[in-house]
């Protein structure tokens, strides 16, 4: 029977019914002037969650880490990141046209910089270059194709970072997934880095928000940045309320999103004309390169669409599929089925 699958992000999650009920029962504050004791409790709870002194929320994930990056850096400084961070492609240039910097871009494996790359990428402070002020790593790796970075792998960085006088930040939209792929706590992941920002209305379902983490002088000096960018709301403890639920309730379920993702890609990957790097299909994210169907991945897609399943193009050749809570085991077998219609 035809149905509806929607795999173009894991933000198409609606708030669960615990979700609205926490909204609407809320007790909240104005977040901008003495405090909302909601947004209070998510931010404790987050950084304990995350292992730091200090959390703030935040409107979005692209706000938490420019945030962060203006926190971190000055104007023209530098900032070392993956070639394909989703800092770099996918929020507009906001580091650039916002702060000043300068992203440096550096090539990593399965979307994890190499120490030894990121020791080669800092610059020695000689005159007229631009200060390497700062480290991003992303972790679930989006373009990679939700690939998980290790924590010896994060704690190589850091420490190379360190040791030559920069800081590190994290782009955490999808650590949970990390965490619950690897079977290791989000704060181990995190352990020694400056700063995290985290995602709540991805796949943990929340409608609305971010958290970024770090310690007390540094999410003393984000607030400034917040309210800066407008992102200081006010009876915050609304959205926060449902986020609490999602640290609460949503973490633990990952791994079935990711048992689907899996499940997804090994059937897929048998389908001629379609290939599928098995050994990136780590979390919720299966990139499927379509080109060797003599396709293009809108054209794919197109096709998709019509058979009621729903993906977004990475780029010409490649096609992104994203398991959320909403899609189940039948929706992975409608989409296979789909596919193998389309690829005949
Ligand atoms: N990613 C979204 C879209 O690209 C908008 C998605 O569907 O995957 N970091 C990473 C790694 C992300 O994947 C995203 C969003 C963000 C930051 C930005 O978060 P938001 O959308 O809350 O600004």
């Amino acid at each position: 029977m035809r149905r509806t699958v929607d795999l173009r992000s894991d933000t198409v999650t609606q708030p669960t019914e615990e979700m609205r009920r926490a909204m609407a029962a809320a007790e909240v504050g104005d977040d901008g002037r003495e405090g909302d004791p909601t947004v209070r409790r998510l931010e404790e709870q987050s950084a304990e969650r995350l292992g730091t002194e200090a959390a703030m929320l935040v409107p979005s994930g692209t706000m938490g880490n420019l945030v962060s990056l203006l926190t971190h850096c000055e104007r023209g400084d530098e900032v070392i990141m993956e070639a394909e961070a989703h800092t770099f492609t996918s929020e507009f240039g906001g580091l650039a046209a916002l702060g000043g910097l300068i992203p440096r871009q550096v090539p990593g494996v399965r979307g994890a910089l190499r120490p030894e790359d990121v020791e080669a990428a800092i610059r020695q402070p000689l005159t007229a270059r631009p200060v390497s002020r700062l480290v991003c790593l992303e972790n679930t790796h989006n373009h990679a194709g939700g690939t998980v970075i290790r924590r010896e792998q994060v704690a190589a960085v850091v420490a190379v970072a360190h040791r030559r006088g920069l800081r590190v930040h994290i782009d955490g939209a999808r650590i949970f997934n990390a965490a619950v792929a690897l079977g290791t706590p989000a704060r181990t992941l995190v352990t020694g880095v400056d700063s995290v920002t985290f995602c709540l209305s991805k796949a943990l379902s929340a409608p609305v928000g971010s958290v970024v983490c770090g310690s007390r002088d540094f999410i003393a000096r984000a607030r400034e940045f917040r309210r800066m960018l407008g992102g200081t709301m006010r009876q915050s403890g609304i959205i926060a309320a449902a986020g609490i639920v999602a640290l609460d309730t949503m973490v633990e379920r990952l791994a079935e999103d990711h048992r689907r993702a899996r499940r997804a890609a090994e059937r897929l990957v048998e389908l001629p004309g379609l290939r599928i790097d098995l050994d990136t299909v780590q979390t919720n994210i299966v990139n499927v390169d379509v080109s060797g169907l003599g396709t293009t991945a809108p054209e794919f897609l197109a096709r998709a669409q019509s058979e009621g399943v729903q993906a977004l193009p990475r780029n010409m050749r490649v096609v992104r599929l994203v398991t959320h809570r909403h899609i189940g085991d039948a929706d992975v077998d409608y989409v296979v089925e789909a596919v193998k219609r389309i690829v005949a």
